[in-house]
């Protein structure tokens, strides 16, 4: 008998995985959580029926929503991570020198455990002493702060139930206000194949704002709907791809298996579909 878990990305397609082992399956106070053991992507997180990540693909979602904005900030050194219990995020931060403390603002503790106990590759910096965790919610949790991080990295769900509000004006509007002056903020901004309506609202919504620039980019990541993924990069002073200093990339002192110098300055070259849904 073979066990199968299956994605329904839209009403008309699924993505399918054969399942060797049911690892977790349970709920939290916000969502449904469960682990499961595939033969072709490994260990898989799914929350609310979606796939969060899995440890096959995960270093493309995880460097590339970490890396360009902290090569595009000068001297990044206090960040805060909105989302992003399962630690991949915060593991890719974690390889740059300057940082001095990261919070990583997380609603459910229960994905925190969860990861640490079955997903070890990907949590294996959520114990480190720069690391503060807080379980709150982050839209209430970062309209405490002013003039506070360097950067801001929204690793969010998909824009449903809770998570809907951290895609909205008010919100980005906030986290314009709990940067500093050079301060960037990353948003996961889902996938370019099916939510572009949903790319060009949140392209309005951070135009309203005093950044300087907001520029979209995007990566192939397998596991999620359409295979091909976007994020914002919104910066109040430095531009990604005028003002990186490319020495840096190149010279980087730790490993990354997707992100490096060419990759950096491809991903904001959008397809054109891509683009003119933004003019
Ligand atoms: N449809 C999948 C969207 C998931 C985005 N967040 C993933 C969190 C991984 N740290």
């Amino acid at each position: 008998m073979h066990l199968w878990y299956t994605e329904y990305q839209t009403d008309n397609m699924g993505l399918s995985f054969k399942i060797k082992e049911s690892l977790f399956v349970g709920r939290s106070k916000y969502q449904d959580i469960a682990v499961l053991d595939t033969f072709e992507f490994g260990r898989l997180l799914v929350l609310d029926g979606l796939v969060m990540t899995t440890e096959r693909d995960e270093f493309i979602y995880h460097e590339l929503i970490t890396h360009p904005a902290l090569f595009t900030h000068r001297f990044p050194q206090n960040i805060l991570v909105i989302g992003g219990g399962d630690g991949g995020t915060i593991r890719e931060i974690m390889k740059h020198e300057y940082i001095k403390e990261v919070i990583l603002c997380e609603i459910d503790p229960m994905v925190v455990e969860i990861s640490k106990r079955y997903l070890p590759n990907i949590s294996s910096e959520l114990e480190n002493p720069k690391v503060k965790i807080v379980y709150k919610d982050g839209i209430n949790f970062v309209s405490s702060f002013h003039n506070s991080f360097d950067v801001i990295i929204i690793d969010s769900t998909d824009p449903i139930g809770p998570a809907k509000g951290l895609f909205e004006h008010s919100f980005y509007n906030d986290c314009f206000n709990a940067l500093k002056d050079e301060g960037i903020l990353v948003c996961q901004s889902e996938s370019p194949i099916y939510h572009l309506d949903l790319i060009r609202e949140i392209n309005r919504n951070l135009k309203r704002l005093d950044f300087s620039i907001v520029k979209f980019y995007y990566g192939v990541i397998p596991t999620y709907p359409g295979g091909m993924w976007s994020w914002v990069l919104a910066s109040k002073k430095f531009d990604p791809l005028e003002d990186i200093k490319e020495e840096r990339i190149k010279d980087k002192r730790f490993l990354t298996k997707y992100y490096n110098l060419g990759v950096h300055k491809a991903i904001f070259n959008l397809p054109s579909f891509f683009k003119r849904a933004l003019d």
